[in-house]
């Protein structure tokens, strides 16, 4: 078949023809998918990618001027010297929690190719014992706390196009790993194009195929908007969702002093940060500025204020993000409504394509820009944000890094989770044998009060065992 005069045009127009260049190599089937492909492209969006690659900065302001920026107050988790005190966080979250106000949103488009593996990062088996996966242990979760307070919480999952199937099969195969079926969806987050770092055009990954990559977390905002899952929320009565990262199983978004702070300063976005210790880690920093709070992402932060440090030795800049985030559902409706709420971020990476004659060429360097949205950039856009300082040991401990990497590898991560469930078995009164490897089940125990449940105060481990398993 001829391609459709309407896409020869639009092409046309977007300088973009040689997209169609071995269109005559591809069968009637390919034909119609690459049609369909680049009649998706969103033109508008193309032209804000090419401004931003020109250097015309980003479609919303997010500069911050980081001479004058500071780390905002932060309140800590379990602080009695907090200005709101925990137990009266604690329970200003358990009421939500009782009475199925909160919702979640996981963040899981991200494949585990930088762990050396296939597939959605969420198969990744982490369980120091169990061998369980990312995804039953943070969906286990929403088990634990459903039966503490007697409510579900509704999950929206965000896949992309690349862990999408596999995701739903999973989810599938592991019977929404306890949680109920009618209580979670599955959305997908779009793909962005990537262009030519030079001359600005789309590129090719194949004949009938352009390269193209998920459009960063920030998808979510309009992606769960298009799939209705605003309004599914709604109709259940959720007013704040909180969202979370499928790569972190030490994550506590429902945590209920975390989700009290949320409510008790009535904020819009509500944000979970450890304290940075070393100017190269791998996070964000949440900054205040002119009454404005930000995240800037540790690619954006330049080195010598990364590592600048205050009069008493910590970095001016240490309330690193570690993407546990809570939102006010009001506030995620009006993002939404809003054309320009997550501005594109650009990243020069080496992306395989075709050239001219047809050829795949897989560069050494970066020869194109990516694009991706951040949700971290609503931040600004509220009234009201409060930033909650967690211990790491307690909430972060992210899979990023193959086996044998410094950090972040899956024997950090089982290290965290075994070194975790130790404390919190010792203050429930439960001895442990020097060395032995333990899990608390994810969908079990949330806290020490869950162990008391369980009978165990005065005995001693000595083997490797999932508690409450
Ligand atoms: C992210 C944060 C960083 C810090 C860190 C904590 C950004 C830009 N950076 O860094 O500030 O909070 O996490 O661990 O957020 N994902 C999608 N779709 C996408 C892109 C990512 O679902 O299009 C998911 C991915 O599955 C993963 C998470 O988002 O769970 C973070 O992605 P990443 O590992 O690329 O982010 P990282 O470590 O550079």
């Amino acid at each position: 078949m001829t391609p459709p005069p309407a896409l020869v045009a639009a092409l046309e127009r977007a300088g973009q023809q040689h997209l169609l260049a071995f269109w005559e190599r591809l069968d009637e089937t390919a034909q119609q998918t690459f049609a369909a492909q680049l009649e998706a492209v969103d033109w508008h969006v193309l032209q804000e990618m090419h401004r931003l690659a020109a250097g015309g900065g980003h479609s919303r302001d997010l500069s911050v001027d980081l001479s004058t920026a500071v780390t905002p107050a932060c309140l800590r988790l379990g602080d009695p010297t907090n200005r709101i005190s925990p137990a009266d966080a604690r329970h200003r979250g358990a009421e939500a929690l009782k009475a199925g106000a909160v919702g979640a949103i996981l963040v899981a488009g991200g494949q585990a190719t930088r762990l050396g593996c296939s597939g959605p990062k969420g198969v990744s088996r982490v369980g120091p014992v169990s061998q369980a996966t990312l995804f039953e242990i943070l969906l286990g979760k929403l088990v634990a706390v459903r039966r503490r307070y007697g409510r579900d919480v509704p999950l929206a999952i965000m896949t992309s196009s690349a862990t999408d199937a596999e995701t739903r099969e999973f989810l599938a195969q592991h019977a929404y790993c306890g949680l109920d079926p009618e209580r979670v969806i599955v959305f997908r987050q779009h793909d962005l194009p990537a262009i030519d770092a030079t001359t600005g055009r789309l590129l090719l990954d194949g004949p009938g195929h352009l390269a193209i990559a998920p459009d960063g977390h920030g998808g979510m905002l309009v992606a769960l908007a298009e799939a209705g899952g605003l309004e599914w929320f709604g109709n259940q009565g959720v007013e704040h969702i909180v969202s979370f990262q499928v790569d972190n199983p030490l994550a506590m978004p429902l945590a209920a002093e975390f989700l009290g702070y949320h409510l008790l300063t009535n904020a819009d976005f509500s944000t979970q940060v450890v304290r940075k210790q070393a100017p190269e880690e791998r996070v964000g920093v949440v900054v205040a500025c002119e009454g404005r709070h930000s995240v800037v992402e540790y690619s954006d932060l330049p080195t010598a204020l990364a590592a600048e440090r205050l009069p008493d030795g910590q970095l001016r800049f240490h309330a690193g993000s570690i993407a546990v985030h809570a939102f006010a559902k009001r506030f995620l409706d009006r993002a939404a409504g809003r054309h320009d709420s997550l501005p594109l971020h650009l990243a020069f990476k080496a992306v395989p394509f075709l050239d001219s004659e047809g050829t795949r060429i897989v560069p050494a360097s970066p020869n194109a820009i990516k694009f991706e949205r951040f949700i971290f950039d609503l931040m600004p856009l509220a009234e009201r944000v409060c930033v909650v300082e967690i211990e790491a040991s307690e909430g972060f401990a992210p899979l990023k890094n193959p086996p044998g990497s410094a950090s972040d590898a899956v024997e950090h991560v089982r290290a965290a989770l075994v070194a975790h469930a130790r404390r919190v078995l010792a203050k429930a009164g439960v001895t442990l044998a020097d060395g032995v490897h333990v899990e608390l089940a994810a969908n079990r125990i949330i806290d020490e009060t869950d162990v008391a449940d369980l009978s165990i105060a005065g005995t001693v481990i000595e083997r490797p065992i999932v508690v409450g398993g």
